[in-house]
């Protein structure tokens, strides 16, 4: 069976709304991708045997969602190679601000891609482990090509009220 490309994987099943976004666009993409929860905090020896084999099993990119005190991102980075991309997500309190400054603050040596609180923030992640795959696969680079050529046209056919 052909190896995973990449993994998503998220702080907790109530992340999903978010990170949705991301496994649509890789399903869109025909990347082949593994979901699933992994929890720095609940289940932290998980953690670090996900990230521990992530190399091994062939993973290129790693999308790590987490909300709150967003540590998932960060330390399955510390343990691994392969590119972290973290995705901030909105919690209930502080609407994913502290996911944001949890996520991108690492410190020099151990960085983790940060994108954008929420739905925009997990579809781009997906987007940019796309652009990274592309680079040896110049099939998938097309697909995105076309991705973005109708991202184009969409915008370029936008109407507003005052012009109908
Ligand atoms: C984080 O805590 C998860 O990533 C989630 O965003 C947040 C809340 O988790 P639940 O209490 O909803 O399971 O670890």
């Amino acid at each position: 069976m052909a190896e995973v490309q990449v993994g998503v994987i998220m702080g907790s099943n109530s992340d999903w709304d978010t990170m949705q976004h991301a496994v649509e666009i890789l399903q869109g993409f025909g990347v082949r991708f593994e979901a699933r929860v992994v929890s720095a905090h609940r289940m932290p020896d998980d953690m670090f045997a996900y990230a521990e084999t992530a190399a091994e099993r062939g993973l290129q990119a790693i999308i790590a969602g987490a909300g709150g005190a967003a540590h998932l991102p960060g330390m399955v980075a510390a343990k691994t190679p392969v590119p972290v991309l973290g995705v901030p997500v909105a919690s209930r309190h502080l609407q994913g601000v502290d996911s944001l400054h949890s996520i991108v603050q690492m410190p020099k040596g151990v960085p983790v891609a940060t994108f954008a609180i929420g739905a925009a923030g997990a579809a781009n992640a997906a987007l940019f482990a796309v652009a990274l795959l592309s680079n040896n696969d110049p099939a998938l680079r097309q697909k995105l090509i076309d991705f973005r050529a109708r991202q184009t046209e969409a915008a370029r056919s936008m109407t507003l009220p005052v012009n109908e």
